[in-house]
């Protein structure tokens, strides 16, 4: 450095009282001082929520130092760069997370109760970020999570929604959708980054230009866009690396000029202006049906077109030589939402850098990776080539052209085999011609991963299996993992602690196979009485949660039976109503003698359903009405009940799965890509009740068969079972219980009909008669384990003890040695 820039940098130095401190006396006056300039509220007089906003100023202060840090050495070794492209990103509350993450948490509950206040209560003045829909949103940000905690140099990119997932009221049982516009009280952990932005171009023409002998092609847009960056730290857990996620919102651009002619024409040029903010004004809430909307292309585009532009800056400001570019830079495609970025960086290279096609083509094959998250074909996104050429005229010529040479090379390798070629192209004829958007991805991807092994199985032998064919080693499979930070630390501190004194160490929170170390406990009678008091105290707090929700009692003595996730046919919500209605009959035409015998049970259903899936809506109002009857039935009394809880989220989640018993992930084998929602149970010391399916088959593994509740058709006997136009093995049971609904014994017979009608006779898709039987037997075997109360919490401490192999930081570890090809880059303290 030049004796002048270290001269300013001393004096700078000497300006400040070096890093903040962490004491509570430190930690008081910050958070008094924000209260004062930040929130502008009087530091004698402020509430929990002010208390909250302050709080959470002062945190971000430090992340922000960190953040600093971490990208200033990230720039100094320049080492290859993560960059994680995801339409949606699904953070729930960020104070908790923080303060864990930093280190810090303790200092700050001392230094808010010498205040007055009471950490935990502050913590719940926060909202949830729901920047996303379900497992695959939720997925992005345990990896974010790991990759900050292991310290790898990765980047998020994504969407910065003003509306974030709806939030989901019930009246009268039925789900109405209401608009989150979660950032109303502001928003502590981003950062509003205005000089970080990029003009976004979309429609307008292609044209040809002679350039030094050739022709290239220029891209005359018809519409400009500015892309801003916002900025959300991601603080690792015992490190001082920070990470960024970057979310790009839509401005009007100013690189048009306007002329107008009058007032009313001024206005309107403005409103016009305005309206390009609407691109990242709201998440689509559709978790796996493709709509081929133009503003979902949109968004889509435009999140990639910034980030890309975002990578090239960086690139270019440490290296000018592209063939390097694949030493710098990995991109991971999460789904195929973000997948434009392969023909967007191609445009770049060729039409902006100059490149050749060959090198630029090069470089993208050996950048880009994916991850698929489903097996169910309506997920995969096709879009109309009329509304591609419209909005992105160049990129469709690009990925007409790559297509051109995918089909000369598939014509090499199988010969005219018309019906292969069809399948296989990235073109789909037919009434609507549309571009694939999962096989641009295969085409282009090095590696194409699935998210657990009979996931991948299901991937090379039906959904893409000509692709397998052609190309074996691009698949590959990382079983999904969820981060033990958020999933036990944060939301679990009781078990915590338990597993820490018991273990003699903390060390687990950055190394889960170290939970192994409880299997030789689990026996033990003193472990056992602490982990069930643990676990009372858990739920305890979920009753007291349920009151205030639903204004319903429920005994903690009852065992609670749970799931929550979004609604879906065929995570099949609809077999464990019919399973409660079963169980709710039995008691009823029960002999005094035997309802002694009874394990009572809170049945705790939640979830959100897309909002044009009529079926999900119907199974929603199924569980309310069945609850209605139940749960007012003075014969059923505490012996069972039934609880919806509304607006399942995030931090919802936190405090139900904590509190749970019993756990159900009952999809039909073969549908579930993954599944983590188990995991976050397992790792809480919930037993599952279970299918076998996604992960599910590798969580037996883990914990043995005999530690949780299997039932249903394996993943190889539902197709024969499917062909079967009468189902053979329907229970006797499930006739009779499903006519109960058809009868009207809940009410709505007309409304639920068609619900019926779904899962009866040959139409029974998800398998729910064939299944019926066994899963009631499931179902009974959890009853006689939790009557026995000593084995049941070994169990509890086995399920615990094998899920280290499903943290998220298992996961990415796997990807960065095995797809990314990243090594960490730790910041020093
Ligand atoms: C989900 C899968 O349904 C779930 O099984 C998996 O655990 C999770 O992703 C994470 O991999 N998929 C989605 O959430 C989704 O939106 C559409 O898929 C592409």
């Amino acid at each position: 450095e030049s004796g002048e820039g270290k001269a300013k940098a001393e004096r700078m130095f000497s300006l400040m009282d070096g890093f903040l401190k962490n004491d509570p006396i430190s930690l008081q006056k910050d958070i008094l001082d924000h209260v004062e300039y930040t929130v502008a509220r009087s530091r004698f007089s402020f509430d929990d929520f002010e208390a909250y906003q302050a709080v959470s100023h002062s945190v971000r202060d430090r992340l922000i130092e960190r953040w600093h840090d971490t990208h200033a050495y990230f720039k100094r070794k320049d080492p290859k760069r993560l960059y994680f492209f995801s339409l949606e990103f699904l953070m729930g509350r960020s104070l908790s997370n923080s303060v864990i993450n930093l280190g810090v948490r303790d200092q700050y509950a001392d230094a808010l109760n010498q205040l007055g206040f009471e950490f935990e209560v502050l913590a719940e003045q926060e909202g949830d970020a729901a920047q996303g829909n379900g497992g695959l949103a939720r997925l992005s940000a345990c990896q974010m999570d790991s990759l900050a905690t292991m310290d790898f140099p990765a980047w998020g990119y994504g969407l910065r929604y003003q509306y974030g997932l709806f939030r989901q009221v019930i009246l009268d049982g039925f789900q109405h959708e209401q608009p989150d516009y979660w950032l109303n009280f502001g928003n502590p952990w981003e950062i509003e980054r205005i000089h970080v932005s990029y003009a976004v171009k979309f429609y307008g023409t292609v044209e040809e230009q002679d350039l030094n002998g050739g022709k290239r092609k220029v891209w005359v847009p018809g519409e400009m866009v500015e892309a801003v960056a916002y900025d959300n730290p991601i603080p690792g857990y015992g490190t001082r690396n920070t990470i960024n996620l970057r979310l790009w919102a839509a401005k009007p651009s100013d690189l048009y000029d306007m002329e107008s002619y009058g007032t009313g024409d001024y206005i309107n040029a403005v409103i016009n202006r305005q309206k390009a903010e609407t691109i990242s004004s709201v998440l689509y809430p559709d978790d796996r049906s493709y709509q081929g909307k133009e503003l979902r292309l949109k968004q889509q585009y435009f999140f990639v077109s910034a980030s890309v532009q975002d990578i090239i800056r960086r690139f270019k400001d440490s290296l000018n030589d592209f063939n390097q570019f694949p030493e710098k830079v990995a991109l991971q495609l999460n789904d195929t939402h973000p997948s434009l970025a392969i023909p967007e960086v191609m445009r770049v290279l060729v039409d902006e850098e100059f490149l050749s096609w060959k090198q630029a083509w090069d470089i993208v094959c050996k950048i880009f990776s994916c991850t698929t998250h489903t097996v169910v074909p309506e997920g995969l996104e096709k879009i109309p080539v009329d509304l591609l050429g419209s909005v992105l005229p160049r990129h469709l010529q690009i990925i007409f052209d790559i297509n051109f040479s995918f089909m000369e090379e598939l014509k090499k390798h199988f010969g005219l085999d018309f019906n292969r070629l069809s399948q296989m192209s990235i073109v789909e004829e037919g009434a609507v011609k549309s571009i694939r958007m999962a096989n641009l991805s295969i085409v282009c991807c090095h590696t194409v991963n699935g998210v657990s092994r009979v996931h991948l199985d299901i991937l090379k032998t039906k959904v893409f299996k000509d692709f397998y064919e052609l190309w074996p080693q691009k698949f590959h499979y990382k079983t999904n993992g969820v981060t033990q930070r958020r999933w036990l630390v944060v939301s679990n501190p009781g078990l915590c602690g338990l597993i820490s004194k018991w273990l003699g160490t903390d060390a687990w929170i950055r190394d889960m196979d170290l939970l192994m170390g409880l299997r030789d406990h689990a026996g033990d009678a003193e472990l056992q009485q602490e982990w069930k008091m643990v676990r009372r105290i858990n739920k305890i707090r979920l009753a007291e949660f349920i009151d205030a929700m639903t204004g319903m009692m429920v005994s903690p003595d009852a065992m609670f039976d749970v799931q929550i996730k979004r609604i879906h046919e065929y995570k099949r919500q609809l077999l464990n109503i019919l399973g409660i209605i079963y169980r709710y009959d039995c008691i009823k035409n029960m002999k005094e003698s035997d309802r002694r015998k009874v394990v009572p049970r809170v049945c705790i259903i939640g979830g959100k359903a897309a909002p044009g899936y009529d079926m999900a809506k119907k199974i929603i109002k199924l569980c309310h009405a069945v609850g209605e009857t139940i749960n007012n039935d003075s014969d059923i009394d505490d012996l069972l009940k039934l609880v919806f809880i509304p607006d399942f989220n995030v931090s919802v989640a936190e405090l139900v799965i904590p509190g749970s018993d019993l756990s159900q992930h009952i999809s039909t084998a073969g549908h579930e890509a993954s599944g983590t929602g188990s995991m976050k149970f397992l790792m809480n010391g919930c037993l599952l009740l279970a299918t076998a399916d996604g992960a599910t088959i590798e969580i037996i593994e883990e914990i043995g068969e005999d530690n949780m509740f299997l039932f249903g058709a394996k993943v190889h006997e539902v197709p024969k079972l499917r062909e079967k136009a009468e189902n053979h093995r329907v229970a006797l049971q499930f006739a009779r219980v499903l006519r109960m609904v058809r009868d009207g014994y809940f009410g709505y017979e007309d409304y639920f009909k068609s619900l019926c009608d779904s899962i009866e006779g040959g139409g029974d898709f998800y398998l729910l008669g064939n299944d019926f039987a066994s899963y009631l037997e499931a179902q009974a075997a959890a009853d006689k384990a939790f009557v026995d109360q000593e084995r049941w919490t070994k169990m509890s401490i086995l399920s615990t003890a094998g899920s280290g192999r499903f943290s998220s930081d298992k996961t990415v570890g796997e990807y960065a040695h095995q797809t990314w090809g990243i090594e960490p880059c730790r910041c020093p303290f």
